[in-house]
């Protein structure tokens, strides 16, 4: 009876993936199928480790860990190689073996890695060696990532490094837990416990980060307290700094500009003023001594209602060197953000998209050698589609550091399935021809044209959820910021395949739906949200940002609106930024500052970016421009079934708690789709006074589009 009981027991596991929440990201470890197993094992059999340290013993236990999951034998620890299947690891420094295979390590630089394939006294091993202990950890998980991906780990010659120094995620948490346009929980991070409590996940974090080569954590909302600074938050944070460093995950801090005021009791912030100056440099000291690693400040200032240097009559360069000289001598640095739209006390009245170039390029050439100005990624916010900024382009004496949204505050927030991925290549690879052609952003953020300093900040998507990012799939977007962060030149697709075999599984059909998915996830989203390259029409009275809401107008600041952004009327739509226009278009460099003047030569994809379009204008399809809007938007509801077919077709290959949860999450997404086509196009018919073609009419009348409360998606 007994045995007859446990035999359904393993039918019925045999057949089904074991439920799985997501906790363990893409660093699951599970048993591969034995075929694979076992050609690594030969492979694996001792870990030989050097001199012990909290990053060479993350490193090995990472390794010890994931060769006994993935091969269900955990390697023997050896002092050294005696047999074959050695896997070696650590720097000449730390190893003496290491030190006598005199490797050439200088592509792995300071924070890279090689992986060899070697005989070491006549035994076969592999060696993860690096000039630093971090280097070596990165190697660690590239070692396992390879046997997760099903790559071979013999005759291996790898030499990897990253292509930016800084590689930083930016959390918009708030002191008390919330997190500004996070959709996964709250803040992980747990002030009032710390610094006594060092919750597990404080370490567990930061494993992951270093898992994709991230190395900078920024603790505190961008709109930040000047709490934050206060003696109370230097000792949590140095607690939490404790906690990442194993992890080689620096930690940073947004400084409130008027904290001299806020919280030192000084009657200005200016930054030129000696007191404040000493009130700053006194604070940075306080903060090195309890955090000698501290990477730095990365600063919001002057904008959106934040302090900063204009308050006072000083530049923005002046702000930033303000910190960059009190920073320089602990060998920290200054992310300041280029995100501004607007002269304190000026008038609103021209292109907002214009501002960041008019505002921080006359400052190129002034910033101090450790500044990186971090420019969003488009010149908007963050959009489902955007040109690249052109300030990427026109910046050349200056450290440049791009800012990706990992989080999606317009690009579907905890439910939409997008892959970011997609967009940060599509950036990445825009040519700005600031140094001629093939001067792409990705060489402009590595440095290539003699940038000294180089990074990237990606506003984090993580919370205290079990499954870290809200979604599943949201956590391809980490996966991929970092991956990109490592190397802007990757491939969308390639990183999206990495991820969906760590996270899946190797089944081929599961990989091919899984990448497919990925990247039909962000065109679909473009159609549906951004057809064409309508920008900015999902602001919504309650500043929520997830749904519809065309015919928005502010009174507050017309910027603020969607209309500003459609500028729908009877003659057209989209937004006239060519010389009869606002001229945005003369921001970039030849020949793109011609072609996007052009409505003729402008790629479609920014037709309504640059252009106000009459309705009846002919695209390249033969459809006019308003059938064109239907057909775009339609597409992306149809991106969305194709998605969820793709889906749907994994049922039995993907454990039962993933797979339902992603199903249910394509379902709202779908909902969000047909909400956005229907009720965007209920409103823009009203100006174009034509009819709806191919049998397409929205569900329901527009007043009923308008009457739903911020948020509120209307039911399929
Ligand atoms: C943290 C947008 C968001 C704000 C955010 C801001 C920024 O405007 O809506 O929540 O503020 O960008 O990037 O600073």
């Amino acid at each position: 009876m007994g045995r007859v009981f446990l035999a359904a027991i393993f039918v019925v596991f045999a057949g089904r993936a074991m439920a799985e929440d997501g906790h363990e990201v893409w660093l699951r470890y599970h048993a591969l199928p034995t075929a694979q197993a076992a050609q690594y094992l030969p492979l694996t059999t001792t870990l030989v480790a050097g001199r012990p340290s909290p990053t060479l013993d993350a490193a090995a236990k990472e390794l010890r860990q994931g060769i006994a999951g993935l091969l269900r034998r955990a390697p023997a620890a050896r002092e050294r190689v005696s047999s074959g299947g050695a896997v070696v690891i650590g720097t000449p420094a730390s190893s003496p073996l290491i030190a006598g295979l005199h490797l050439d390590l200088t592509g792995a630089g300071k924070e890279g890695f090689v992986l060899r394939s070697l005989s070491i006294d006549g035994h076969k091993a592999t060696v993860i060696a690096a000039n630093s202990e971090i280097g070596v950890l990165y190697g660690a998980f590239a070692f396992l990532r390879r046997m997760q991906t099903g790559q071979t780990i013999d005759g291996l010659a790898v030499t990897d490094a990253p292509r930016l120094m800084v590689r930083a995620l930016d959390h918009w948490d708030n002191l008390d837990g919330s997190i500004e346009r996070g959709y996964a929980g709250a803040s992980l991070w747990r002030w009032q416990t710390l610094p006594a409590y060092r919750d597990p996940r404080y370490r567990e974090y930061a494993r992951i980060d270093a898992s994709i080569g991230i190395n900078g954590a920024v603790l505190n909302n961008v709109n930040t307290s000047a709490n934050s600074l206060t003696a109370g938050y230097i000792e949590k944070t140095a607690a939490l700094a404790e906690e990442f460093r194993p992890y080689g995950v620096h930690v940073w801090l947004t400084p409130r500009f008027t904290a001299p005021q806020e919280i030192g009791g000084l009657k200005t912030s200016d930054p030129l003023d000696p007191q404040v100056r000493a009130w700053w440099k006194a604070k940075v000291e306080e903060i090195y001594k309890a955090i000698p690693d501290f990477g730095g400040f990365l600063v919001k200032a002057n904008s959106e209602g934040q302090p900063g240097p204009q308050d006072y009559g000083r530049s923005h360069s002046d702000g930033a060197n303000m910190y960059a000289d009190l920073l320089a001598p602990h060998g920290g640095i200054v992310m300041y953000r280029a995100f501004v739209y607007d002269d304190p006390g000026k008038d609103w009245h021209l292109d907002r998209v214009a501002e960041a170039y008019r505002i921080i390029k006359p400052f190129d050439g002034q910033f101090r050698a450790n500044v990186l100005v971090q420019e969003k990624e488009g010149p908007l916010d963050f959009q489902p589609r955007e040109p690249f900024a052109p300030l990427f382009g026109a910046m050349p004496k200056s450290n440049m550091a791009v800012e990706f949204p990992v989080t999606k505050e317009y690009t579907g927030q905890g439910v939409d399935l997008t892959y970011t991925g997609f967009m940060y290549e599509q950036i990445y690879k825009s040519d700005t021809y600031a140094h001629g052609p093939g001067s792409t952003v990705a060489k402009i953020v590595m440095g290539d044209y003699g940038q000294t300093l180089t990074g990237s900040a990606g506003v984090a998507n993580v919370g205290n959820d079990r499954n870290w990012t809200g979604s599943i799939f949201n956590q391809a977007n980490w996966y991929a910021y970092g991956r990109f962060a490592w190397n802007p030149q990757s491939s969308a697709r390639a990183v999206g395949e990495e991820w969906a075999r760590q996270t899946f599984g190797n089944d081929p059909k599961v990989v091919s739906s899984v990448v497919g998915m990925l990247m039909a996830s962000w065109p679909a989203m473009m159609d549906y949200q951004a057809p064409i390259s309508l920008t900015f029409q999902e602001l919504d009275s309650a500043n929520t940002h997830y749904g519809p809401w065309p015919w928005l107008d502010s009174p507050r600041r017309s910027d603020w609106a969607d209309v500003y952004f459609n500028r729908a009327d009877t003659t057209g739509l989209g937004v006239d930024r060519s010389h009869t226009g606002y001229n945005t278009a003369a921001q970039y460099n030849s020949p793109l500052k011609e072609q996007f003047d052009d409505i003729r030569t402008t790629p479609e994809e920014f037709l309504l970016w640059f252009h106000h379009v009459p309705w009846d204008w002919r695209m390249k399809s033969g459809r006019t421009m308003w059938e064109e809007l239907q057909f775009t938007y339609s597409r992306g509801v149809k991106g969305v079934e194709a998605i969820q077919k793709d889906w749907n077709g994994l049922e039995g290959k993907i454990d039962g708690e993933r797979f339902t949860a992603v199903k249910q999450y394509l379902v709202m997404q779908h909902r969000d789709a047909v909400w956005f086509r229907d009720a965007s196009l209920a409103y823009f018919q009203t100006f174009a006074k034509r009819p709806f073609t191919g049998g397409y009419k929205p569900k329901y009348p527009l007043e009923y589009y308008r009457k739903l409360p911020p948020n509120t998606a209307p039911p399929e």
